[in-house]
């Protein structure tokens, strides 16, 4: 427990896992409520009036809430990173290549490809069986990759240089559950991916993620 004034909702999951990473990564002081995903914990009135979305994970600082694990990393990084030896982009146009990396990885990589094939090749019985989808997000997630491979292999060691950005967390969360779901993640891929989960913050959220859950 902790006296700190931000609260994490979500454990147990990938998406919280970018939060427990951005705020380990931070060194911010947190406290977290474990609940999980179909565990019935999103779906108390409680939890309703908080996040309507009841999907986790949700951030409260203060008083200001937030759900979106992209939106709460970038609200962390932005609100807090200064100072604390992580990549803040510099201009707008840094500020716009940054996120043009977080609605790719989030749109492309997990909504578009690996979310479907979780929830229709791993979730069937919530959301209905569909090998054909499944397939066809196989293959549009290599085509994605394939395309920003080249970029990848140029990360020395992070996307953006020697910092570790809001865009790494997601990419990196991204590449992992693709490489654990058996897909064919490409040399490079894995070298960044190497690099990034060798972090003492991402560790740490591991644990976090787990721990907080049991
Ligand atoms: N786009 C959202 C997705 C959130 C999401 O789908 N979270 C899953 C867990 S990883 C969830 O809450 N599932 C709960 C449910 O469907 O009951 C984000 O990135 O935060």
């Amino acid at each position: 427990m902790t006296d700190s004034q931000i609260t994490l909702w979500g454990a147990v999951s990938l998406r919280a896992l970018r939060v427990h990473w951005a705020l380990h990564e931070l060194a911010l002081p947190y406290r977290c409520e474990p609940i999980q995903s179909r565990s019935g914990e999103t779906l108390t009135e409680e939890y309703g009036r908080l996040n309507p979305k009841r999907k986790i994970p949700y951030l409260t600082d203060g008083d200001f809430g937030l759900s979106e694990s992209a939106a709460i990393v970038g609200y962390l990084f932005r609100a807090y990173g200064a100072g604390r030896g992580v990549y803040l982009p510099a201009d707008d146009r840094a500020q716009a290549t940054s996120d043009e990396w977080c609605y790719f990885v989030m749109t492309e990589m997990d909504a578009h490809s690996l979310y479907l094939i979780r929830r229709h090749g791993h979730l069937p019985e919530v959301y209905g069986h569909a090998p054909a989808a499944v397939a066809s997000a196989e293959e549009y997630f290599l085509k994605q990759l394939a395309a920003v491979t080249p970029r990848i292999a140029e990360a020395d060691p992070y996307l953006f240089g020697d910092r570790l950005g809001a865009a790494d967390i997601l990419l990196t969360t991204c590449l992992d559950w693709a490489a654990n779901y058996g897909i064919e993640v490409s040399a490079p891929a894995l070298a960044y991916l190497e690099r990034t989960k060798a972090r003492p913050a991402y560790q740490a959220a591991v644990a976090s993620n787990a721990v907080a859950g049991q």
